[in-house]
């Protein structure tokens, strides 16, 4: 290996995780330094790799005036990594556009913020391998694909990388520097160490165009491992290969309660805790989604049912540091119906049932309900696929049109 260097970017330093509420104190706490112990985590591994140097990507703060607690705290990590003498490169995003020029801590001479106008910095590394760094912080926000700054021509001999907090595909008139994809391309360089969006993605074709993503969910939308890649040279080759390093993470599960009675609803919850525990070495922030026709129904629809069982299912969890916090339960069951007995009825009901039925299989219907499904804003956080939707549009009819009574 030639030399290495760590990409990352959003860290959102000091951002607090949302959507959480009644969290015991312990929790909390830790959720509040989430942001933070994730850069530590990324300083950790950058000291044990031993890499070359390490690059961030815009976003690092939530806000241009973080405080001075959080500000205190990057200057310390950035003081342990030069004293291992780890070269940093910084732009800044659209979240913390001029946090370095009110900055209240001094920052190691090891740490390069690059100005607003495209900036240069070249260096040798294990005194042979030239890498030329490309970049711009955010300055005044300006609009439109014409925005995106002239990148200057790559370096022959020479590991070009380009550093910058942009809009990859973004539209015309997007806020944060929209650039077409195939520019980045063609551009000449080996690598684009972008920042923006909040999931992970790496292109991989001419050259290496990446997304590390957040370092920390914020949400239950950011779901998964969130980290930074790490990229190793060997013969002028680059190769990207992602870390975690969140201190808490996000996930939703959907659990199909169909065979599941209510004497066994608490064993199959616990048993989901255990499993998303055996997935993760970090804590989870989890959200549990129950699906399903099922005998469980009815208990669910009374209010305590879930309370009570959150509430149970919790204890002890904030005190540990593979803690499973499940901060949701979703019910979205359906209850046990008897389908032949009603789509054979001779009335309305039966006839709408049976139609249904079959239109269930219908491809003409399911491109209808895939038109509909795509403009639904935040269809992802429903957790409703087509069939489900029909599901719900069976059992309705039952309600309205007076059927059975479900068992
Ligand atoms: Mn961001």
């Amino acid at each position: 290996m030639d030399f290495s260097f760590m990409h990352g970017a959003d860290l959102h330093l000091g951002s607090t995780l949302s959507g959480l509420e009644n969290l015991p104190e312990v929790l909390e706490k830790r959720i509040r330094d989430a942001s933070l112990r994730s850069l530590a985590k990324l300083v950790d591994f950058c000291i044990d790799q031993q890499v070359d140097f390490l690059l961030l990507a815009g976003d690092l703060f939530e806000i241009s005036d973080p405080s001075i607690r959080v500000q205190k705290y990057f200057a310390r990590q950035m003081q342990r990594l030069a004293k291992t003498e780890i070269l940093v490169f910084i732009v800044t995003g659209n979240h913390d556009r001029d946090v370095f020029t009110k900055f209240v801590f001094p920052l190691p001479k090891t740490v390069h913020v690059l100005s607003t106008e495209v900036d240069q910095h070249a260096i040798t590394l294990n005194d042979e391998h030239e890498v030329t760094i490309s970049g711009m912080s955010y300055g005044l926000l300006m609009k439109g694909a014409s925005s995106f700054p002239v990148f200057p021509l790559p370096k022959r001999q020479q590991i070009n990388i380009g550093l910058f907090h942009c809009d990859v595909g973004g539209s015309e008139d997007s806020l944060y520097y929209p650039v077409d994809l195939s520019r980045l391309q063609q551009s000449g360089f080996d690598y684009w160490a972008l920042g923006h969006v909040h999931t992970n993605r790496v292109w991989d074709t001419t050259n290496l165009v990446v997304y590390p993503g957040v370092m920390q969910g914020r949400n239950r939308q950011e779901t998964g491992p969130k980290g930074c890649y790490y990229v190793t040279c060997a013969s002028q080759n680059l190769q990207a290969v992602f870390y975690p390093f969140q201190d808490i993470m996000w996930e939703n599960r959907i659990v199909d309660l169909s065979d599941v009675t209510i004497d066994q609803l608490y064993a199959v919850i616990a048993d989901v805790k255990e499993k998303s525990r055996q997935c993760n070495e970090v804590g989870v922030l989890l959200q549990i989604i129950l699906t399903g026709f099922t005998p469980c129904h009815h208990a669910l629809q009374m209010q305590e049912t879930l309370h009570d069982l959150i509430v149970d299912i919790r204890v002890g969890e904030e005190q540990r540091g593979d803690g499973v916090w499940i901060h949701q339960i979703k019910d979205q069951t359906l209850p046990v119906l008897d389908w032949g007995k009603l789509e054979n009825r001779n009335d309305f009901l039966g006839e709408l049932l049976s139609f249904v039925a079959t239109a269930i299989d219908d491809p003409t219907l399911h491109k209808e309900l895939e038109k509909i499904w795509s403009t639904l804003p935040l269809r992802e956080m429903l957790f409703l696929d087509r069939d489900e939707i029909l599901n719900r549009v069976r059992v309705l009819a039952v309600q309205l049109f007076g059927g059975e009574q479900d068992r």
